[in-house]
């Protein structure tokens, strides 16, 4: 059985709604970033990390993307070589370009030591908005990210609507908000918070 390691709450919350999209049984090993037992499985502190049997592997982009490939009968992955290249577009955009800005104005206002703290309001707000502007020109007028089924990559992008939304960052696009509205209620993912909670 998988075990999802990492806090609720966190970006853990990509790997449990990945397993239960693709209804996976697993377990949560609940750790704090930093900590012994996270140091454990990822030697930066940081998480989440997936274990599966022997192999223990970090980073939530290459989590998703695993999983998708493990369990391609179930189409959240790529079928040929140009579609699991175009799955990897997808998770390397949703890190680089939408979840970076989200992430400095977190550090900056929230994590990193008072002295290291920088005024980043302004260009998160503005390098975020540019990229929503990418987003919808990414996805035109399709359902999902890869077309009409849901795939690793909507998981991805809907973990950062949900941050950017609770973060109050704004999202000027009809299209882009409905796309997040589309892919936040999943079923799957109102699953993998209320396991999250059953672990705190
Ligand atoms: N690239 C990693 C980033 C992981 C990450 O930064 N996780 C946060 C919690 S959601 C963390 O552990 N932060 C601690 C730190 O930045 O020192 C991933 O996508 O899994």
């Amino acid at each position: 059985m998988y075990q999802a390691v990492g806090a609720p709450g966190s970006r853990m919350t990509r790997i449990t709604w990945m397993l239960e999209e693709l209804g996976q049984p697993y377990g949560i090993v609940k750790a704090k970033q930093h900590t012994e037992t996270m140091v454990r499985y990822n030697p930066s502190g940081k998480m989440p990390a997936l274990v599966d049997g022997d192999f223990v592997l970090t980073d939530s982009a290459a989590i998703c993307s695993y999983l998708a490939n493990k369990h391609a009968e179930k189409g959240m992955g790529g079928a040929d070589a140009r579609e699991r290249a175009m799955l990897l577009s997808w998770l390397f955009f949703a890190q680089s370009e939408l979840e970076a800005p989200l992430w400095n104005k977190l550090k900056h206002r929230l994590l990193l030591p008072e002295d290291q703290r920088a005024e980043v309001g302004a260009w998160t707000a503005a390098e975020f908005g540019r990229e929503i502007g990418t987003l919808e020109k990414r996805l035109g007028d399709r359902d999902y990210a890869m077309g009409d089924r849901f795939t690793a990559a909507d998981v991805l992008l809907g973990h950062c609507g949900q941050w950017a939304r609770g973060a109050r960052f704004e999202i000027r696009s009809d299209r882009v908000n409905a796309y997040f509205d589309r892919v936040l209620a999943r079923p799957a993912l109102a699953r993998a918070k209320a396991k999250e909670a059953e672990a705190q």
